[in-house]
């Protein structure tokens, strides 16, 4: 009585593991796998279930991650735990991967960018090397569900990792799933298009495949000075500029939108969808992997954008509209209710359903996560709070101007 029905023309297979949801980065780390919980209970909630395939997912293997990590990195993440660390950190083979201390380093980097001090981008916590292979494991298991025909669009929430590299660990990203979705990919594929709406620049993917034309990367995201003290925002990559590696075929074949904070729901629109739909239409994609990170909603702990869940689900609905096989990818997201606000209404666009305005079934309240949440981590408060950043027109034309000689 919810209304919720299979979509009529295209089929939805939605991969996941409750698993992830009991991982911890640390106290005050702003990654936080229960907001995945939020998004399954809010899923669940409105019935989505019911109008896709759903799949309990399994871990992916080492020789599966092996396909784009170093051999070494691989076996270090399948053996790496909190007790495990100081010892790893003293074996030959890995002591090669440990960084040269800089005066005044406030965190102690270990082997591949790794750290057991609290303020580390990419600690080591209990139940880590499970997470990991697990998320990975997810995505590998939805792009097998395209790429084998046994449905149209794919998705993990728990994936979309995307500022791993090769052999570190990176930005709360320790093995680039997308990475290893999009090289199963073309094995079908000719061509596979990468889109990237988290705020934050997808360095890592457009790394691997720089010198590669047959994969085009696509990212939207904040670029330019953080603040006043003129530190660039994480990963500081990604200007206009940067089109691919030179003098390679995959020059050309890597996009970026560098976006000023502030910007709000209209101008992201106009960007997104005029420079999405010149892409597609120049490079002419059998296949799309979406990364939706949601830190670039209004209100975000790390981001700095202004835009809405509307919009921000208007971008995977326009995607959706090419009609070609999609993998829908999670990623960042730092304020948890509305990362599970967003990731459950883009669910329900993936199977062309309208949710009602209250959840028709039992869900159950943030007090269930004492403990682990932060105060000020309520489940449904409006959505106000908006970057105090005004995004001028003005900011965005040279890029289009840009993109359009381009
Ligand atoms: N310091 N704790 C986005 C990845 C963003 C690099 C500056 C660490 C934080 C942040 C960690 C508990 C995706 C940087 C930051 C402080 C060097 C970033 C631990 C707060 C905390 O409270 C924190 C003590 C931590 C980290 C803030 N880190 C904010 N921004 C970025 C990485 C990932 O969304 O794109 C995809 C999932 N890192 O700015 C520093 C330069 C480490
Ligand atoms: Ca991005
Ligand atoms: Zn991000």
């Amino acid at each position: 009585e919810n209304g919720i029905q299979r979509p009529k023309g295209h089929k939805v297979s939605f991969h996941y593991n409750s698993h992830v949801e009991d991982m911890h980065f640390g106290k005050t780390h702003p990654m936080k796998p229960w907001r995945l919980t939020l998004t399954k209970h809010l899923v669940l909630g409105h019935g989505l279930q019911y109008a896709m395939d759903t799949y309990e997912a399994v871990s992916a293997g080492t020789d599966e991650v092996r396909k784009f990590h170093a051999p070494d990195y691989v076996d270090f993440l399948r053996q790496v735990s909190p007790k495990t660390f100081p010892e790893l950190c003293k074996i030959p083979r890995f002591t090669r991967a440990i960084p040269p201390k800089h005066e005044g380093d406030s965190v102690e980097l270990g082997p591949y960018n790794l750290s057991t001090s609290p303020g580390a981008d990419c600690p080591v916590f209990d139940g880590m090397s499970e997470y990991l292979f697990l998320y990975t494991g997810a995505t590998l298991a939805a792009t097998h569900q395209l790429t084998s025909g046994a449905c149209n669009i794919a998705i993990n929430w728990s994936g979309g990792l995307h500022h791993a590299h090769k052999a570190e660990a990176s930005g709360f990203c320790y093995i680039n799933d997308i990475v290893l979705a999009i090289l199963d990919m073309l094995r079908v594929y000719a061509r596979v298009l990468y889109i990237d709406i988290d705020v934050h620049h997808g360095d890592g993917v457009e790394e691997a495949f720089q010198r590669q034309p047959r994969v085009m990367t696509l990212s939207y995201h904040r670029y330019g000075p953080y603040d006043e003290t003129g530190h660039k925002f994480f990963p500081g990559t990604g200007d206009l500029e940067d089109i691919g590696l030179k003098g390679t075929p995959g020059e050309h074949f890597a996009l970026n939108v560098p976006i000023p904070s502030g910007i709000d729901d209209r101008q992201y629109k106009f960007l997104f969808e005029g420079v999405t739909g010149r892409a597609i239409e120049a490079f002419n994609p059998s296949a799309i992997v979406l990364q939706c990170g949601a830190d670039s909603l209004g209100g975000d702990r790390l981001g700095q954008f202004n835009i809405n869940i509307k919009q921000h689900g208007e971008c995977v609905a326009f995607v959706k509209n090419q009609h070609l096989p999609l993998l829908l990818l999670g990623g960042g997201g730092y304020t948890a209710r509305n990362v599970a606000r967003a990731w459950c209404h883009e669910t329900a666009i993936a199977t062309d359903n309208k949710l009602v305005d209250k959840v028709p079934y039992f869900v159950p309240r943030i007090e269930a996560f004492k403990g682990r949440a932060h105060g000020d981590e309520k489940m449904y408060p409006s959505f106000e709070r908006l970057h105090k950043n005004e995004c001028k027109d003005a900011d965005l034309e040279y890029m289009v101007k840009k993109l359009e000689h381009d």
